[in-house]
């Protein structure tokens, strides 16, 4: 390797390590929802995807696992995860970085020694601290209109802390209208499962009331593989006549989460979801059908990651993001942004974290960095070869974009 070419590493290496994030897709909250921040050990442990992973190795029934505590559960984990093998997994390997990162000691570690260090109550200075060691600046959360420990704490004064910024999640009213036709009738909306009578003007009633009470960055949900568009069934008509209107009104962009197949194993709660292959063709009809509004696409399984990249070549009102929970992993999230990459240039949003315990925000984004740095550095050093002229004012432009601005400029475009 010449010595322009290591300092040319050196200097996207540390371009990326300085960059600031735009988290856009999260399940954290402001710390004034109280309880809803999730922090410390036994969150950290418990996380879902170690919970499915610790099942493998302890195969308890599952009802004996979810009558034991939060601290017994994480207690499970820790042996069977880091006591009795290695923590070899993304998830697993993940609680480690966080460890070494917040000061403990990694040969020393216990769950005791964790449990000391990770505060399980976030302070101000703790929530500012990880944050720093994250290098994010902003968060979007997850804001589901239909939880009743959410909707608690949206009343009419309620403010929260600036760095975080609210994205009003639709799963329930896309994909299960009839289960929350009693909330919205309690609420005052009078919606019925069939949308007949006032359904449709009521349910955009819905929809602007909860906008104007979070202002959200996006509107989203997420669905499996029957996802089809267009649909002259329930969820086709609310999006025809409900959400794409109200989002073009508001001039919000919608996100669509593909390819999550829900409760597959429904003992396993939370850890119960699975990945399917979707048709990427009712994407591609509803950015022909409708060029005002834009759409932010993540997709759950590897096969679909080609495809939607070259949707996204096609349409410049679907703007990709992420490598979505299954596909968030070390190998995957490489393969991802080489080929996005290549097919798309700096037009993509290169991750989210999907945390969804303030600490994870650690090791989740040390991971994006690591493998940003590999795949830059390579293509900026084939076009220093080339001849192209690589200046670190361009590097840090096209990171920014990547973390942070393509995301912005989409949402507010
Ligand atoms: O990755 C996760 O934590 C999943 O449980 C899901 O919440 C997923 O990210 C989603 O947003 O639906
Ligand atoms: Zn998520």
């Amino acid at each position: 390797m010449s010595m322009d070419t290591s300092a040319l590493r050196a200097m996207v290496e540390d371009v990326v390590d300085r960059a600031r994030v735009t988290d856009m897709h999260t399940h954290l909250f402001a710390p004034e929802f109280g309880s809803l921040l999730l922090c410390g050990a036994d969150e950290l442990l418990t996380f879902h995807y170690l919970i499915s992973e610790s099942f493998r190795v302890h195969r308890m029934p599952y009802s004996d696992f979810w009558r034991l505590s939060k601290a017994e559960q994480s207690a499970q984990i820790w042996r069977s995860l880091f006591v009795e093998n290695s923590p070899l997994s993304e998830a697993a390997s993940g609680v480690i970085s966080v460890a070494r990162r917040l000061g403990c000691d990694p040969a020393a570690l216990s769950l005791q020694s964790l449990r000391e260090a990770l505060p399980s109550r976030p302070t101000p200075e703790y929530v500012q601290r990880v944050l720093d060691a994250a290098g994010v600046d902003e968060i979007v959360m997850t804001n589901d209109p239909f939880d009743p420990a959410e909707r608690a704490c949206w009343t009419d004064t309620f403010r929260y802390d600036p760095r975080f910024y609210a994205a009003l999640r639709l799963d329930a009213m896309m994909n299960r209208l009839e289960q929350v036709c009693p909330l919205l009738r309690a609420d005052g909306y009078e919606v019925d499962p069939q949308l007949g009578g006032k359904s449709v003007p009521e349910l955009k009633r819905f929809l602007e009331a909860w906008i104007e009470r979070t202002q959200p960055v996006y509107v989203a949900f997420s669905v499996a593989d029957d996802f089809v568009y267009p649909d002259g069934g329930i969820r086709g008509r609310i999006l025809d006549e409900v959400v794409l209107p109200v989002c073009r009104e508001h001039k919000l962009a919608l996100a669509l989460m593909v390819g999550a197949r829900r409760q597959v194993n429904p003992q396993l709660q939370l850890a119960g979801d699975s990945v399917a292959n979707a048709s990427v063709r009712p994407l591609e009809a509803l950015c022909v059908n409708h060029p005002d509004n834009r759409f932010l696409v993540t997709m759950l399984s590897r096969e679909n990651q080609h495809e939607i990249v070259v949707a996204a070549r096609k349409f410049h009102n679907l703007m990709v993001f992420g490598c979505w929970w299954f596909v968030n992993t070390d190998s995957l999230v490489e393969e991802i942004t080489r080929m996005r990459l290549e097919l798309l240039g700096p037009t993509f949003i290169a991750q989210h974290s999907d945390a969804r315990v303030l600490e994870q925000l650690i090791y989740k984004w040390d991971r994006v960095r690591s493998v940003l740095k590999r795949v830059l550095a390579d293509k900026y050093e084939r076009l220093a070869q080339d001849g192209w002229c690589v200046t670190r004012a361009d590097v840090e432009r096209d990171v920014d974009r990547l973390v942070r601005t393509n995301f912005w400029d989409f949402v507010r475009w």
